[in-house]
């Protein structure tokens, strides 16, 4: 095995656990240089750490995909390739579930990794021309998720506003046959507004740039951008997005009565934009907008103008988390045993000028896979032990199951005196809440407000009021709890839901079930902070059963550049991500392994008694190798299949032999030339 840099390169050593010494600032040093050399892939053990290179490089070609499968991990340049390999052949030859964890901040790159894993496994799994149709179909969700999911933000002009979790089921013989996606917390308000230099959802100037005049008359349109409240606050089209382009490769795959029902929802809301209710006056009826939804959804105009200006009962409504089948892209196999690998491309942790709930919820769930994260490769380190036949000694790591705690336990945690906060009857508001988890909290060590630190004489200007501090095992974060207890409640107006349900519409009235008279129930329905708590729940619970995969994005610079490098920034990112406690685990036990075979034959030539030909068993070839090196015992351990060392630097003095020797061999070569000529 030749590798793209030796580990003696400290500089840009291709895998960090062999990093020494290992500081931030050399973490950070080596992603930068090996992004300057364009090798935007480093790993840490198995898990892959992503630079974004902002620039389309050469790496994703037919010839790639092919030089990566079935390949050694070790064996080949580090790249997102061989990660999606590596799980793709442990799910098909090992029969063990897989999910791939991609995590990062806002223009990291996850989604575009979530894409290239989904198309490398599509291109080396087989090619009937059914399962054909089930990757195209797999495929094709993108588009349409990212036509209603995504928008340009100021950090991303193809942002997910959504969190994203997608199954992908398997045959015994590795062939695709279907897939699950589940959503979470969609940036729904974004709808009404966003903030300047921002977009909409793409999907509405897709629809006005890309859809035929008949179309646009069909669904009562106009062409133009700025006739709609909820567009025309900024300059409708992208450079280098090309949104009719984007709206043909979205309706591929959906039969024309589908495609219609779609738009004929899409164009209701963007109607809607342009209806200002009020609940002192009245709408007319003849109000053009209202008189042509109504048209398009099959509703009386008076139903949908009480319901828009009217309230009433109050009732939540909203589920956070939806599960939607692909359309029609699961094949009939009964009684197969299905394979799945998951992919998950969740926002990452988030640090701004100003966090409400959003970040709050977002921060917990980062805090929750970061737990996942220690629990299961420890889990797996163990399991690796085990099965190596080699003693494993427990390690020191930090455990932030105090943080997730202090979030969602389920008396005292910050979401259930939320809950209880917004279920009290009364006048309700955050200063009360804020009171009580004073109370509570105290003397929580992860835990921060004016109140806590008035009362241990901590003088900080920098904690306003009305804000609480977690410290996250990425950082502190103040969170201002403005907002909390309305967007915990999430409340939908139950006249519109009933007039949503009223329409002669099936799409919409499947949208709108809760709406339904029949089942008008007094009870109310739980809150977001609750569901979104249920689905992490059952999201880690899903993870947690398969085998793990990592892909850690890193954005290299605020400008969307590329070759530009911002140690700042990355360092920020390389904090958030854990990577320093990442690489603490991996290396915790023993910092590398190999496989007999490989480690044998590279470094065979140490020894005259293997070099330049062992005749006996890999095994026995790598202990003698390794016993006329003279390192100390406890450095290294023999398993079954592998050989283990445990300090990065009993590799380095490996490797710096290795190249000695090597160097030695190449001057003898070409003594023994010239005496030949
Ligand atoms: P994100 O998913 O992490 O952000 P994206 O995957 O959308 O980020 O990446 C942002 C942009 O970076 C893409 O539109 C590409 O222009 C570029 N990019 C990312 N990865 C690559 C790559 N491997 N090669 C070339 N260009 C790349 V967000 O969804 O905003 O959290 O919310
Ligand atoms: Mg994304």
């Amino acid at each position: 095995m030749e590798s793209s840099s030796s580990p003696l390169d400290a500089e840009a050593v291709a895998d960090l656990v062999l990093l020494d010494p290992l500081t931030e600032e050399s973490l950070v040093q080596t992603l930068q240089e090996r992004f300057r050399r364009q090798d935007i892939y480093t790993y840490i053990g198995n898990v892959v750490i992503s630079v974004n290179p902002y620039q389309s490089l050469p790496i994703y070609t037919p010839e790639k995909v092919e030089e990566y499968h079935n390949c050694s991990f070790f064996a080949v340049k580090p790249h997102i390739y061989a990660i999606a390999d590596d799980a793709y052949r442990s799910l098909r030859d090992r029969d063990r579930d897989q999910c791939i964890l991609i995590t990062g901040e806002s223009g990291a790159g996850k989604t575009e990794a979530s894409k290239l894993v989904m198309s490398y496994v599509a291109a080396v799994s087989s090619k009937g021309e059914e399962v054909n149709k089930v990757k195209e179909q797999l495929l094709q969700s993108n588009p349409v998720l990212e036509a209603f999911g995504n928008a340009k933000t100021v950090r991303n002009d193809n942002s997910s506003r959504f969190g994203k979790y997608m199954d992908i089921e398997f045959d015994f013989k590795g062939d695709p046959l279907g897939g699950v996606i589940s959503n979470y917390l969609l940036e729904k308000s974004r709808i009404v507004r966003h903030v300047k230099g921002e977009r909409n959802f793409h999907i509405f100037y897709q629809l006005l740039a890309g859809a035929s005049p008949q179309l646009l008359q069909q669904l009562k349109l106009r062409q133009d951008c700025g006739h709609y409240g909820y567009l025309n606050r900024e300059s409708s089209s992208l450079p280098g997005m090309d949104d009719a382009a984007n709206f043909q490769a979205m309706v591929i795959g959906f039969s024309p009565a589908e495609v219609t029902e779609l738009l004929e929802v899409t164009a209701v809301v963007l109607k809607l934009g342009n209806i200002h209710p009020s609940w002192a006056l009245a709408l007319p009826s003849s109000h053009t907008e209202l008189r042509e939804i109504c048209e398009l959804i099959g509703l009386d105009p008076s139903t949908l103008e009480q319901a828009l200006c009217s309230r009433t009962v109050k009732a939540r409504d909203e589920t956070v988390l939806t599960t939607l089948t692909v359309p029609q892209v699961s094949r009939n196999t009964p009684n197969e045993q299905k394979k799945v690998m998951g992919v998950l491309d969740i926002y990452g942790f988030e640090i701004f000028q100003d966090n409400g709930f959003e970040q709050f919820i977002i921060n917990y769930c980062n805090e929750k896979l970061q737990q996942i994260f220690i629990l299961m490769t420890l889990k797996e380190e163990q399991e690796e032990y085990v099965r190596e036949g080699i003693q494993w000694t427990p390690v020191e790591f930090f455990d932030n199951s105090i943080i997730c705690n202090l979030i969602e336990n389920s008396t005292t945690g910050i979401l259930a005196m939320l809950d209880e906060e917004c279920l009290r009857p009364g006048v309700v508001n955050e200063d009360t809440l804020l009171t009580k988890l004073n109370q509570l909290l105290a003397t929580h060590k992860h835990y921060e407000s004016k109140e806590t630190q008035n009362a241990r004489h901590v003088t900080d200007t920098s904690l306003p009021e009305r804000c609480f501090r977690i410290h996250h095992y990425a950082g502190k974060v103040t969170y201002n709890l403005t907002g909390f207890i309305e967007k915990n409640n999430d409340l939908l107006f139950r006249d519109l839901s009933q007039a949503m349900w009223a329409a002669r519409h099936a799409l919409l009235r499947s949208l709108f079930p809760e709406g339904d008279p029949q089942k008008v129930s007094l009870k109310l329905p739980p809150t977001a902070g609750f569901q979104f708590k249920s689905s992490v729940a059952m999201l880690m619970k899903n993870l947690y059963s398969k085998n793990p995969n990592y892909i850690r994005c890193i954005k290299p610079n605020d400008t969307k550049s590329a070759m530009v490098f911002t140690p700042e920034l990355v360092l920020a990112q390389v904090r958030y991500l854990g990577l320093m406690e990442n690489v603490r685990v991996r290396r915790a036990g023993y910092a590398f392994r190999q496989l007999y075979g490989p480690f044998l034959q590279r470094y065979k030539m140490l020894n005259p008694r293997t070099w330049p030909r062992w005749d006996g068993g890999d095994r026995e070839g790598a202990e003698v190798l390794l016993a006329g090196l003279e390192f100390p015992a406890e450095e290294l351990a023999f398993g079954h299949t592998k050989v283990f060392i445990r300090s990065p630097r009993t590799l380095f003095d490996l490797e710096r032999r290795r190249q000695e020797r090597v160097a030695q061999l190449a001057t003898l070569i070409q003594k023994m030339f010239r005496g030949w000529r």
